[in-house]
């Protein structure tokens, strides 16, 4: 085992600041996955095992008139052709999604976005599946679409969900937070009031591995096991237990090595559930696996909120209240997955980081011709929205005031001792020290000598934007009685076994997908008993073999599961402390504790190591009276609060006036995540998220034209960002500890992609600001970057 120091000296880094034990461990996982054995769903074979392919729609709204399958079904190797009317036969045609609604699994009356499932081909090999698929005939009656939002509340748009009893329109909810009349208040007596339309472009997670599942149902044991590319099996289980009719205990879902989740694979699909009836019908197991088209254009899309902004202000600068009313776009279902009952997930934040003293938002969702949305990309579930849009009208704010935007900031954080602060939606943020993070960015960035730079590029017509980002994080869902999926509360379970020689099982129940927990858990437990981390083996991924609890998203793995497995370490270190008593013949009170071993008081070399105390326990010591002949505890985790991580983000861009291209020169990231676990995985976990947020600020598009068709459907119109468009990351932390925490940490996975967005479009503006631009939405293209400054005269400066 090598084990890496703390490299570069950082600033604000003192003893509190220092990681748990064994810091930058190397990931335990990769010797598998650099030798190229890792364990994907699609790597499952299965004796006998059949293929499934789906039939996607072309059209995105349409009347299904007829559907001829007897060409596919006489297809050499085709062994099923399923419809969307044997599913009805099997009340499987629509399944209930994690909010409420439901979700067509084959079309039965009606198409509602392109791409969606037809029809299920079960063939002996993949080839034989997809040839089959185009010979299935389909008569399709085609309506015009509803493509754009904002006219999906106009009285003569197409009513997307018309077979919901009494719909004639495409409304699905409102919903509000904070107070309206306190801020209506404080906006008409405040000196300055800044609105801007600010959009949230649709955006996809696009995971390396694409969704898939092989299932097996054992018709003689009544047993199905599920392999499948989830973030959540024990949650699946319990859904599918509770669609496809099966009883839970006789259903096994194994997530196997997943190879990239961001969201994607917190729902369900229809494509599981096919895999399930494909292989309840033909007695064979069945896999399904997405091609790339296939998950860009049906699985999971995020964002896509149009929000009205408006932010208040005194003309000094301190910003007193915020306002907003969103539209949402949630496509042709409302299968949002994610784990409150609040139909905007957490966007209670929009209020961010700042002391006001009033907010309010309104959020109406839609229907249109589209896959379904609103669901989760490295989001927080809606944090990222919040944040962007705070973040945007900040700035927008300090333009017009004419101060510097970093100076704005500092003047409106909550200050430390605010917290606990609860904010104007209800939340109450558990720590922070904002200010301490700002000056630190700015003083890794060099913040005064950008500005110097800046204005002597401007003097020759260079384009120079600095952008800052200042944001607060939700994570770690949830308490129970704030939240729940279809009503299992948001808690999680840990079992830890330490065996006769002491090495130790620790068994958890959310699922990694490329976060190193088979690593970070395994210090959690070393730094709380004290076996090495090599001596611990991380069991996550089989419903079979873990204990209950809620999956991985919202970076509440650590927040949630974390503090589960350092409480089942502890129950596990008290109980070995009975133990060690009764093999040194003293008192448990008379023991004292260092890492790894328990002795006596006043004599420390009398006492038991860990491994000691586990051959006691299964050897021959006689043990007190209610300690039984083990090592082992469990746990199930419900939170007190969630943990609110924060940061402070400058990106430096060059614009290229010829071409519209934005160069991100530099991004410095300042993360506070609490107390951290493994700084080398937290680094990791932030260059992703600052990568995805160059996707989405400069890349990444997924429009539909007229007719519905989805025009982002491959990656030569996705764009994902590589190497050539990132800078090296200059990232730096301070640790402000989670109160309520075991070990004080709080989630780290999705903070970059949250704050990331706004500092680069900041930036973009900032670039832009002497042709009078205050605005301009995602996805800063060279094509709209160029556009935006023709015909603009440029001011002298
Ligand atoms: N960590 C740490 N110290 C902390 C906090 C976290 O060392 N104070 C470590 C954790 O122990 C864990 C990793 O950092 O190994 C991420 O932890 P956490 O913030 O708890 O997030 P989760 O493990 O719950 O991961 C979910 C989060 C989400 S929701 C998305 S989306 C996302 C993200 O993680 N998807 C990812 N990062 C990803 N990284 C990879 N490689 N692949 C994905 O699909
Ligand atoms: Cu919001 S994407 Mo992550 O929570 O799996």
């Amino acid at each position: 085992m090598t084990i890496l120091q703390e490299h570069a000296p950082n600033p604000a880094a003192d003893d509190a600041g220092r990681p748990i034990g064994y810091g930058r461990l190397q990931r335990k996982e990769d010797p598998r996955f650099v030798r190229g054995r890792g364990h994907y769903v699609d790597d499952i074979t299965l004796p006998g095992m059949l293929h499934g392919a789906i039939l996607r729609s072309p059209v995105a709204h349409a009347r299904l008139v007829s559907i001829d399958t007897s060409a596919a079904l006489a297809h050499p190797g085709v062994v099923a052709v399923i419809t969307g009317a044997d599913l009805l036969g099997l009340g499987l045609a629509w399944a209930p999604t994690l909010s409420a609604d439901v979700q067509a699994v084959l079309v039965t009356d009606k198409v509602r976005f392109q791409g969606q499932e037809v029809a299920f081909v079960v063939a002996e090999d993949r080839y034989a599946a997809r040839d089959a698929l185009e010979l299935i005939e389909v008569d399709y009656d085609v309506l015009p679409p509803l493509v754009d939002a904002r006219k999906a509340l106009d009285p003569d748009a197409p009513v997307v969900r018309d077979e919901m009893e009494g719909r004639t329109d495409n409304h699905i909810f409102d919903w509000e937070a904070g107070n309206k009349a306190e801020t209506d208040a404080v906006f008409a007596a405040a000196d300055v009031v800044v609105s801007q339309e600010i959009v949230y472009p649709r955006s996809h997670p696009a995971p390396m591995e694409t969704c898939g599942a092989v299932a097996d149902f054992d018709a003689v044991t009544g047993k199905l096991t599920l392999y499948e590319t989830s973030q959540a099996p024990h949650a699946h289980r319990t859904l599918f237990a509770m669609v496809a009719g099966i009883p839970e205990h006789k259903i096994r879902i194994v997530s196997p090595d997943i190879g990239g989740g961001f969201g994607n694979k917190v729902g369900i699909y229809p494509g599981y559930i096919l895999a399930v009836v494909g292989s309840i019908v033909t007695g064979k197991p069945v896999k399904w696996m997405e091609d790339r088209s296939e998950n860009l254009m049906s699985t999971s899309f995020a964002r896509d909120y149009i929000m009205q902004g408006e932010i208040a202000a005194t003309k000094d600068g301190k910003i007193l209240a915020v306002r907003t009313s969103v539209l949402a776009d949630h496509g042709a279902f409302n299968a949002t997955a994610q784990p409150t009952k609040y139909p905007a997930g957490f966007f209670h934040i929009f209020t961010g980081s700042y002391d006001l003293q009033a907010a309010h938002c309104s959020v109406t969702g839609v229907y249109t011709n589209k896959a379904p949305g609103g669901v989760a990309y490295a989001c927080s579930f809606r944090v990222t929205e919040a944040v962007y849009l705070i973040e945007r009208l900040v700035d927008i704010l300090a333009a017009k005031l004419e101060v510097d935007p970093a100076e704005l900031r500092l003047k409106n954080l909550i200050k430390p001792e605010q917290f606990p602060y609860p904010n104007k939606t209800g939340w109450e943020y558990d720590s922070g020290n904002y200010e301490r993070a700002l000056r630190l960015s700015m003083s890794m960035a060099g913040y005064d000598d950008l500005r110097r730079e800046q204005r002597a590029k401007r003097d020759r017509g260079e384009l120079m934007g600095i952008g800052i980002s200042f944001f607060t994080e939700t994570v770690g869902a949830g308490p129970r009685k704030h939240m729940d999926i279809v009503g299992l509360g948001m808690n999680d379970g840990a079992e830890l076994r330490v065996h006769p020689t002491g090495k130790a099982v620790v068994r958890i129940s959310v699922q990694s997908q490329g976060q190193g927990h088979e690593t970070t858990f395994a210090q959690i437990v070393a730094e709380e008993i004290g076996i090495p981390p090599e001596d611990i083996d991380v069991v996550h991924g089989d419903t079979d073999q873990t204990p209950f609890g809620l999956g991985t998203y919202g970076s509440r793995s650590t927040p949630v599961s974390g503090a589960a497995v350092a409480l089942v370490a502890r129950k596990v270190r008290e109980k070995a402390r009975f133990i060690a008593a009764a093999m040194l013949e003293t008192r448990p009170e008379d023991l004292e504790w260092e890492k790894g071993r328990w002795f006596v008081k006043g004599d420390p070399s009398v006492g038991k190591t860990i491994a000691e105390i586990a051959m006691g326990a299964y050897g021959t010591v006689a043990l007190p009276e209610g300690i039984d002949g083990n090592l082992d505890a469990e746990v199930t985790y419900d939170p007190p609060n969630l943990t609110f991580p924060f940061g402070a983000y400058i990106c430096v861009v060059d614009v290229d006036p010829g071409t519209g291209h934005v160069a991100v020169r530099r991004f410095v990231a300042v993360d506070d995540c609490g107390t951290r676990i493994n700084p080398m995985i937290i680094e990791g976990q932030v260059h992703g998220g600052l990568t995805d947020g160059v996707g989405m600020a400069l890349m990444q598009f997924i429009e539909f034209d007229e007719s519905g068709n989805n025009l982002g459907g491959s990656f030569m119109d996705y764009l994902i960002p590589t190497a050539m468009e990132v800078p090296d990351w200059e990232t730096g932390y301070t640790v402000t500890p989670s109160p309520h925490h075991p070990i004080g940490a709080k989630g780290i996975g999705e903070s970059a992609t949250v704050g990331s967005p706004p500092a680069i479009v900041n930036a973009v503006v900032d670039a832009l600001s002497p042709f009078g631009i205050t605005h301009m939405d995602m996805p800063c293209t060279p094509a709209r970057v160029w556009a935006a400054i023709q015909g603009r005269p440029r001011p002298p400066i």
